[in-house]
């Protein structure tokens, strides 16, 4: 495992329609994420929060138009993220980001993907946030970025940092799927992208789809594995404070297994946690459930 870690907040919540998730790294910080990450003895480097620039009324009639809110906002944000998560990897260091709504994860994985020859993802999520402006039925680009990074979609959403595709479909894994749009299952049908949903978790158990995902992407002989964890995987009665609930999501417990085996795979190279709305939430317990999560997959156990 890296000892380094950089740490970039992102305060973005233009992919989605809710108020509050740009307070998310403020939560997480707020949760004491420096600190505990400390105790496990990292070389901890804060970057602190990118700016993110307000839409105007301009684009919000463009974007509306093409079915992608705040299109050209989300872009900037997401370009500006990819130049720094580049950076960080550059130096040979860790990123860990913290979101911030799940549109950030296309300008992380343009960051990160060019440093790799073939990237592996986990994509931890209720959804599977392979949306376009043609299939969206919001038009909330947070439920895009995985497509975006395949190559499908808007070209100023594909072409973040200059150069597309960011992934590979088949060296996607997704753990945790339970809300799922037609045309993302018209997608996951067509590109062959490996899904556990919720309904695999319930027959095998956590452990063995946890094994399953990373024997598969050992098959695929990724040479990275960049981990993007949206809060609302996990169950909503436990997880509050998040934009968009789907009952019958993970239990705390579950995830940090999932995520102590992820560090005890020893492939992990990079990771983000998005969508902590604060404004939803109860006494910042998202937040501080994203926190622990975090330890766990950077190796905090009890012996
Ligand atoms: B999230 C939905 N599929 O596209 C859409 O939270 C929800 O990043 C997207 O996973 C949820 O609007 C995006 C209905
Ligand atoms: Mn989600
Ligand atoms: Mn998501
Ligand atoms: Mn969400």
């Amino acid at each position: 495992m890296n000892r380094k870690l950089s740490i970039i907040g992102v305060p973005m919540d233009l992919g989605q329609n809710r108020r509050g998730v740009d307070m998310g790294p403020s939560a997480i910080r707020y949760a004491g994420v420096i600190e505990r990450l400390e105790q496990l003895k990292y070389d901890i480097e804060d970057l602190g929060d990118l700016v993110i620039s307000k839409p105007s009324e301009e684009t919000e009639e463009t974007s509306e138009k093409e079915n992608l809110r705040n299109l050209k906002e989300v872009r900037e944000g997401n370009v500006a993220l990819a130049q720094k998560v580049d950076d960080i990897v550059q130096e040979g260091r860790f990123p860990l980001v913290l979101g911030g709504d799940h549109s950030i994860a296309m300008g992380t994985l343009a960051g990160i993907s060019k440093h790799y020859g073939n990237l592996g993802v986990i994509w931890y999520d209720a959804h599977t946030d392979l949306n376009s402006g043609e299939t969206s039925p919001s038009g909330n680009i947070h439920g895009m970025p995985l497509a975006a990074s395949i190559g499908i979609g808007n070209e100023s959403l594909t072409d973040i940092h200059g150069y597309q595709p960011k992934l590979k479909p088949e060296n996607i894994v997704v753990i945790g799927a339970r809300s799922v749009d037609e045309g993302e299952r018209e997608l996951i049908r067509e590109k062959g992208i490996k899904v556990f949903s919720m309904h695999e978790v319930d027959r095998l158990g956590m452990s063995q789809v946890m094994q399953d995902a990373l024997d598969y992407l050992e098959t695929r002989k990724v040479d990275g594995v960049h981990l993007s964890l949206d809060l609302d995987s996990l169950d909503p009665e436990e997880a509050p404070g998040v934009g968009t609930p789907v009952m019958g999501g993970f239990s705390y417990r579950e995830s940090h297994l999932a995520m102590e085996m992820l560090h005890d795979s020893e492939r992990i190279t990079s990771a983000e946690f998005v969508e902590v709305n604060p404004i939803l939430d109860e006494k910042n317990k998202t937040a501080s459930m994203a926190v622990g999560l975090m330890g766990s997959m950077l190796g905090e156990k009890l012996t």
